[in-house]
């Protein structure tokens, strides 16, 4: 059965002297090329997902008042408050330079909407709009996904927990994560509860 290989906003911000870098964010790109190599050789989709926010975004901690890293309400939902990151067409929301972009076949842009944060590639955090993801998945007839990037507690981790509620089968590279870790463990609390939720954890080799 074919797969797809989403992989989630390998962006230069949550890489190395980006705006929200990710501790050792960039060491995932080569860990994507060979995922990517391994997806084109096969003939099947790769997915690039972009955390794409306009520059008035309230989840960053300017536009709403708040201290980056603490949390508060962004329209009645928790919401952590992050520096600027991700503006829209700006060289920190583009794709890693080292990342084999030609090989990309579908590219899902989120966090548009500047009243509520997109952590999933799926659905906002209100769960009330979703990306043409499942729909594009659904037309393709693909129900296994092959997730990895950045960064492991919050992004890949609700677009892991989305895809499992909607019925994929869910494989985590987890070779290709990397995670914020506000907390020290968020980020193996986080495969945890994608465990638990039925997502495989796997190598390379695996794929
Ligand atoms: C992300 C925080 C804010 C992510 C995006 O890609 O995991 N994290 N925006
Ligand atoms: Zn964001």
């Amino acid at each position: 059965m074919k797969k797809a290989l989403l992989l989630v906003d390998l962006q230069h911000d949550f890489c190395l002297n980006g705006a929200l870098a990710v501790p050792d964010g960039d060491e995932v790109i080569h860990v994507a090329n060979q995922a990517i190599h391994v997806f084109h050789q096969r003939g099947w989709p790769i997915i690039a997902t972009l955390d794409w926010h306009p520059a008035n975004h309230k989840s960053f901690a300017v536009n709403s008042g708040g201290q980056i890293g603490e949390s508060g309400l962004l329209n009645g939902l928790p919401q952590i408050w992050w520096p600027v990151h991700c503006v829209q067409n700006t060289h920190g929301a583009s794709l890693h330079e080292k990342l084999e972009q030609q090989q990309i076949t579908t590219l899902i842009y989120k966090g548009q909407n500047s009243e509520t944060d997109s952590y999933s590639a799926f659905f906002d955090n209100d769960k009330r709009a979703s990306t043409q993801l499942h729909d594009w998945l659904t037309e393709q007839n693909i129900r296994q996904l092959v997730i990895m990037g950045l960064a492991t507690d919050y992004c890949v981790k609700f677009t892991v927990l989305d895809g499992l509620e909607l019925g994929y089968q869910v494989e985590v590279l987890a070779a290709g994560c990397r995670g914020v870790n506000l907390q020290p463990t968020d980020s193996e609390q986080a495969l945890t509860d994608m465990m638990e939720q039925g997502a495989k954890i796997i190598q390379l080799q695996q794929l």
